[in-house]
C-alpha cells in the first residue's frame, strides 16, 4: 500500500509540525518505528525520539542521531527528518535501506532543544532568530562597570547545551557568565535536554555504537577530541579513516569540501560538548560532530535557504551510510 505522509522535506518545519510527521510514521510503519519522549524541557515542550529497527534485538549496534541542540541551526533538524525519512519510507523500495533498518537500531531525536528552536522562529529580530541556547530560566550575575561605580545586575537566559556534558566542564571555550551565548550552565548535565541524552545512551548498556551530533555551519566533520588541541582517542586513526571517507562520499554528490579533524584542530577548543562525552564518558566508538553547510566565513551562515535543504539532506546521507555502514562491520 502507498502510504504517503504529507510532509514537505525542502521546508524549515515547527515544533508542532516535526511531532505530527513523527506520529503519523509510528501510526504508518507500526513495524519499524516507535516514538518516544526522552525528556521535558524547561517551557514544558517533550523531546521526542524516534526509535527506527525491525526485529529489534540487544545485540542490534544501535546508532543515535541528534540534531538541534543549537537553536538557530535549523538545517540540522532538516537533514535529521531527511534521514528518518530515508530509512522508514525507503525501506520497501530500497534494500540498503532495508538491510540498514534490518541489522541496527537507529535512535533518532530530530530536535533536542525545542524551546530554543520555536524562540528563534518566533521573530526575525537578530537577537531572535540567532539564538543559540536552550531557555533555562533566567540567572543573574554581578557586573563591575569600572573602579568607582557599584557593580550592576545582569539578568540573562539560556545555557548552551554544547558546553554542558560532562567533558572537562568549563575549562575552555565556555563561560560561567549566564549572558555568554556560551554559558556553560551551573553544573555539568544542569539542564534537561543534555540529561535526556545522558540518561537514555545510560540506559541503552553499551548498544550504541555511533553517535552523530548535527549542527551548522563551516563544513566541517569533527571526531573527538575537541577540548584541547592536538588530542586525540587511542583508535584515532578508525576515526578518522572513517571522517576522510564519509567526507569523500559527500563530496562525490555535489562536491561540497569538507575540513576532517578535531573540532580543537579545525575550529576552537571547547569543552562540555556531546561528541566529546559520547566517546570520552562513554565509550562510544564512532562519535562524530557534522558542521553543516554553508562554507565558512560567511556572514548569513544560519541563515541557509530552503532550497538547500533537499541537496544538503542528500549528500550528508552518503556519509552517514559510510558511518552505519563501518560500523556494521566493526560490531555485527
Ligand atoms: O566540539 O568543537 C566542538 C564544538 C563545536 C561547535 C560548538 O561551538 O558547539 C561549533 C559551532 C556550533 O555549531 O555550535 C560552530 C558555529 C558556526 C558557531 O555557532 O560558532
Ligand atoms: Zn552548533
Amino acid at each position: 500500500p502507498e502510504n504517503r505522509i504529507a510532509f514537505n522535506l525542502a521546508k524549515y518545519h515547527s515544533f508542532a509540525e516535526t511531532i505530527n510527521y513523527l506520529n503519523a510514521l509510528a501510526i504508518t510503519y507500526p513495524d519499524r518505528v516507535h516514538v518516544m519522549p526522552i525528556g521535558i524541557t524547561h517551557e514544558g515542550r517533550q523531546i521526542p525520539l524516534i526509535k527506527i529497527g525491525t526485529r529489534s534485538r540487544a545485540d542490534k549496534p544501535g546508532i543515535w542521531i541528534d540534531g538541534g541542540i543549537h537553536a538557530r541551526e535549523w538545517i540540522s533538524p532538516a537533514v535529521v527528518l531527511y534521514f528518518i525519512s530515508q530509512l522508514v519510507t525507503e525501506y520497501d523500495r530500497d534494500p540498503t535501506m532495508r538491510n540498514l533498518v534490518d541489522s541496527m537500531d537507529w535512535y533518532i531525536v530530530p530536535l533536542l532543544n525545542p524551546d530554543g528552536y520555536e524562540y528563534s522562529r518566533s521573530s526575525s529580530d537578530v537577537e531572535v532568530r540567532l539564538w543559540r541556547k536552550n531557555r533555562s530560566p533566567t540567572m543573574c550575575t554581578q557586573v563591575s562597570t569600572g573602579l568607582f561605580s557599584p557593580p550592576t545586575t545582569q539578568c540573562c537566559q539560556g545555557v548552551d547545551l554544547n558546553r554542558n556534558f560532562d567533558w572537562f566542564f568549563g575549562q575552555v571555550g565556555s563561560s560561567t557568565d549566564p549572558c555568554s551565548e556560551i554559558y556553560n550552565g551551573r553544573f555539568a548535565f544542569s539542564e534537561p535536554e543534555t540529561r535526556s541524552v545522558r540518561d537514555f545512551v545510560t540506559g541503552q548498556n553499551g548498544k550504541i555504537k555511533t553517535f552523530l551530533t548535527f549542527h551548522s555551519y563551516s563544513q566541517i566533520l569533527m571526531y573527538p577530541f575537541g577540548h584541547q588541541l592536538r588530542t586525540y582517542p587511542n583508535d584515532v586513526n578508525d576515526l578518522s579513516a572513517t571522517a576522510n571517507k564519509a567526507a569523500q562520499a559527500l563530496q562525490s554528490m555535489y562536491g561540497t569540501k569538507y575540513t576532517v579533524g578535531t573540532g580543537a584542530d579545525t575550529l576552537y577548543p571547547a569543552s562540555g560538548g556531546s561528541e566529546d562525552w559520547a566517546k570520552g564518558q562513554m565509550n562510544i566508538k564512532y562519535s562524530f560532530l557534522f558542521e553543516l553547510r554553508p562554507e565558512d566565513n560567511v556572514w548569513d551562515g544560519f541563515l541557509l535557504a530552503e532550497n538547500q535543504i533537499i541537496p544538503t539532506s542528500r549528500e550528508t546521507w552518503e556519509a552517514v551510510k559510510i558511518i552505519a555502514d563501518q560500523t556494521l562491520q566493526t560490531f555485527r
